[in-house]
């Protein structure tokens, strides 16, 4: 296993925070919401962005099929290279760290190990996966997924996205349909530094954090049919409303994940009624269900209270209820070895440090289908993301970009 050196590096925390600073500008609509959806004119502005900072570093720029962007230093060096990524695409009216904290930190670490005149004994590769988001196309991590051979290429430039767009349309009118076979090449280890999303390590007063797992992500779109009809002449007893039918999956899923299944979570984020009138009582409701549990089998059976739910729902309102699956993900262990060595790294930096579970999903929880995989988490204020009052304290980001910096460097031996 590889062996950490004494922490004399440390990366450039100012030009690491301004570059944090100026992508999160790119993609700001009149109110200064910030939303760079995959495959937007958006998400271009961000690339074209990240990939001149990647050449002003000299690395060699590869962009795959599925439009997975990588920036690759000393790629002559004939050995399995250390791959450090994250995404930059977000959702609607995020933050500025989501996926971009790993993105440009992994930019610092090469640099720092460029300007100390350090040379990695293999290459090391920056790479900013497509559509982690999943916001416009389903399934979230899908550039990774891609990648790590878990959705054929083909079908993912199918993707219909939420507004009608074809994910393989958008790549190619962005300039991003690149060449290079997704998964051609394969690390010896993939390092994530992420945001961490939740309340933990805050509460904790804990500053990194060595993740172990990721927990596992269940997504569907349901649709309930009902009668549209008249708000005022309708007596209730003759309804058949979808709009209410949904409200009652809202409600059941919430009763369900409390005590004693308070480990799984659920969350409705999107929901459409048809024809959407103030008087006319909802003939059709469109939404979705994000379930979410770090053990399989209590997942497996949150899916199947909500599938008898829905059977008896539509015996109950008399409406009819479908649903599709839009993502499967079971729960994944990261590298031990590679944990290991995230915590010898924040000891030796006198940093608190605790293992944990990843709440959200991530480009890492793909790239463990191919290669030792791991993540440092650095603390998220209030526990707050995918919201424009999403932070972190920039001590922490230049912490956990130093852990990534000692973790890099032991793993591709530079010296
Ligand atoms: O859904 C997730 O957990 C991630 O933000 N894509
Ligand atoms: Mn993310
Ligand atoms: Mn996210």
């Amino acid at each position: 296993m590889s062996r950490l050196t004494p922490p004399a590096l440390a990366i450039d925390g100012a030009t690491l925070m301004q570059r944090l600073r100026e992508l999160g500008a790119i993609g700001r609509d009149e109110a200064g919401g910030l939303s760079r959806l995959a495959l937007t004119e958006q998400d271009k502005a961000g690339r074209d962005c990240l990939v001149r900072w990647m050449k002003d570093a000299g690395l060699k720029i590869s962009v795959d099929a599925i439009g997975n962007i990588f920036g690759t230093w000393m790629p002559e060096i004939d050995a399995a290279a250390v791959m450090i990524g994250s995404h930059i695409d977000t959702v609607v009216n995020a933050g500025i760290y989501d996926g971009c904290t790993g993105v440009l930190s992994g930019l610092a670490v090469m640099e720092t190990l460029q300007a100390a005149g350090l040379e990695p004994h293999c290459p090391i590769i920056i790479a900013a996966f497509t559509n982690e988001e999943g916001a416009r196309y389903a399934p979230d991590m899908m550039g990774s997924l891609v990648y790590a051979g878990g959705l054929a290429l083909e079908e993912a430039l199918s993707t219909e996205g939420t507004d009608g767009s074809i994910l393989g349309d958008e790549l190619r009118r962005i300039g991003y349909a690149g060449s290079m076979q997704p998964g051609a090449i394969t690390p010896r280890a993939f390092l994530e530094l992420h945001v961490e999303q939740g309340p933990v390590l805050e509460a904790e007063g804990i500053a990194i954090g060595a993740v172990e797992n990721l927990q596992g992500i269940s997504w569907q779109r349901v649709v309930i049919d009902g009668d549209a009809n008249h708000a005022g002449t309708t007596p209730t007893g003759m309804r058949r409303d979808a709009g209410l039918a949904a409200a009652r999956v809202v409600t059941f899923l919430r009763d369900y994940v409390t005590a004693p299944n308070a480990a799984t979570v659920a969350t409705v984020g999107t929901m459409q009624f048809e024809p959407d009138v103030i008087n006319v009582i909802p003939s059709r409701a469109i939404f979705t269900v994000d379930l979410r549990d770090p053990d399989e089998d209590r997942l497996r059976t949150a899916e199947a209270a909500l599938r008898d739910f829905l059977d008896e729902l539509g015996e109950s309102d008399r409406v009819s209820v479908s649903s599709e699956r839009l993502a499967r993900f079971e729960p994944v262990e990261f590298d031990e070895n590679l944990a290991t060595l995230i915590e010898a790294s924040a000891t030796e930096r006198n940093l608190t440090c605790r293992r944990m579970t990843s709440g959200a999903g991530h480009d890492a929880q793909m790239m463990a289908r191919i290669c030792p995989s791991a993540m440092i988490f650095v603390p998220s204020t209030d526990g707050i993301s995918h919201n424009p009052r999403e932070h972190t304290h920039e001590a922490d980001l230049i912490a956990g970009a130093n852990v990534l910096l000692d973790v890099a460097r032991a793993l591709s031996d530079a010296e």
